[in-house]
């Protein structure tokens, strides 16, 4: 067949705690893409304009109660009714930057106290698309505490923050040790100035961007 044949988009996912500027960076690398000729959408978990976001969002705002459990199938389920759309976006050769993923998910619910069990918090999020590149920007405790306090919602509490920190670290290390030739995660500090980090992620995309990529939709996680 002489069929044009689409390169299907990239799906880069950023995680990272609290006040590391991930929506800020996520924004402008965005915007940048886009500026530079590669089609680019942003998008981001919780997405709350949705039946299920907006439960999610009364509960970070803290109007409703929902038991662990619940409210992180709340936070997956999220995914799951966007995975047509990524699909789809990716499908069409257009690149998808994501703030917060299923990561995210299962370091948030596995940090509560007397929570539910890390292996149990993995289970919902298998079979939902694999991003191409995950990319974790770390931030030290010093200058979290310099960018001005958390905000007001139920998450955003300095002990809390530390134990999230410490899941995504086991997080990392088990996807690390589960193989394949080359660590499962870019870390990029992002301590220094909103800038530097900014051209650290841009390159690192863009990179991704040009390598070569199956035509078909990226595989499920695992
Ligand atoms: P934002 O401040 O980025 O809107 O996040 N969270 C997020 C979870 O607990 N589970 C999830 O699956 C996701 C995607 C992280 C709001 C808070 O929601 C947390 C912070
Ligand atoms: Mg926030």
């Amino acid at each position: 067949s002489i069929a044009m044949t689409t390169k299907r988009g990239l799906f880069v996912v950023l995680e990272g705690m609290d006040r590391a500027g991930k929506s800020s960076q996520c924004r402008r690398l965005v915007d940048h893409l886009n500026s530079i000729g590669h089609r680019t959408e942003l998008m981001r978990f919780p997405e709350r304009d949705s039946a299920i976001g907006s439960l999610i969002g009364q509960y970070l705002g803290r109007k409703i109660e929902l038991d662990d459990h619940a409210v992180h199938l709340l936070f997956s389920a999220n995914r799951w009714e966007f995975r047509p759309h990524i699909l789809d976006t990716l499908a069409s050769g257009v690149n998808i930057v994501c703030d917060r993923y299923a990561y995210s998910g299962i370091a948030f619910t596995a940090a509560k106290a007397d929570g539910p069990d890390f292996h149990w918090c993995c289970q919902p999020e298998v079979g939902l698309p694999a991003p191409d590149l995950k990319i974790f920007l770390s931030v030290s405790p010093e200058a979290q505490a310099s960018r001005g306090g958390f905000g007001a919602e139920r998450y955003e509490v300095a002990d809390f923050q530390r134990r999230v920190g410490e899941a995504y670290a086991r997080l990392m290390r088990l996807e690390d040790q589960a193989g394949g030739s080359c660590p499962a995660w870019l870390t990029i500090n992002a301590d220094g100035a909103f800038e530097e980090v900014q051209q650290q992620l841009a390159k690192a995309v863009v990179a991704a961007i040009d390598c070569p990529r199956s035509a078909g939709p990226p595989a499920g996680l695992r």
